[in-house]
């Protein structure tokens, strides 16, 4: 897959008043490099409407497009790629239905990182790093003991996310992060253009 940076999720409870593709679209001026379409509560056709808004900004901008949990959903709008959790269809499984499209997975402890790696995962979310109350049912922070643990161990490119924060990058990539995920941070914020910019001057350093 094309090599990333600053990977924006979607979170539009974030952002009342501003439409998605708005809101995406700042984001990509910013400077971000993935767009994943993130929705827990929209009916399929709306979600599918979403798809297509952020499949058309993102292919008009050049930048990569995944969609989170729903695969069929993804190959009907010609994403990039997919978005799985633990608990989502095997990746196994995933890899039969999109070919080789992008499959990310997150992972919560090593082994989920390595197993993942091995299967063939295109990258990893590696994650919450911080307490995040954006996700429910989330599990516990993993810490930046978990990101330094990944950055030694797995080859294929990860991506931290959970409750990062411009006041609290550093330390992310400090452990050795070089591809950072946030949502309320970029698609919360006043000026998520300048957010993006704020974030990508950390990570280069
Ligand atoms: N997966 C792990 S944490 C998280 C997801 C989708 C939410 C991250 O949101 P925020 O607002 O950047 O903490
Ligand atoms: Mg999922």
């Amino acid at each position: 897959m094309k090599d990333f940076k600053l990977y924006a999720i979607t979170g539009e409870t974030f952002h009342p008043g501003r439409s998605l593709v708005d809101v995406m679209e700042q984001a990509i001026l910013g400077g971000v490099d993935i767009v994943q379409l993130r929705d827990k509560s929209s009916a399929r056709a709306e979600l599918l409407e979403k798809a297509r808004a952020l499949r058309e900004l993102t292919r008009r901008y050049g930048v990569t497009f995944i969609v989170n949990d729903h695969i069929e959903l993804a190959m009907e709008v010609d994403a990039d790629g997919v978005h799985l959790g633990q608990d989502d269809l095997p990746l196994v499984e995933a890899r039969k239905l999109v070919g080789d499209k992008i499959i990310g997975i997150s992972t919560h402890a090593i082994e989920e990182a390595l197993l993942a790696e091995s299967q063939g995962a295109d990258y990893l979310g590696v994650g919450p790093v911080f307490p995040t109350t954006t996700k429910a049912d989330v599990v516990d922070p993993v810490t930046v003991a978990y990101v330094r643990e990944v950055a030694e161990r797995i080859r294929i490119p990860f991506v931290a996310i959970g409750g990062i924060k411009l006041h609290n990058v550093d330390e992310v990539i400090a452990a050795g992060a070089s591809r950072i995920c946030a949502v309320s941070e970029i698609v919360g914020s006043d000026d998520v253009k300048g957010t993006c910019e704020a974030f990508l001057k950390k990570l280069n350093g």
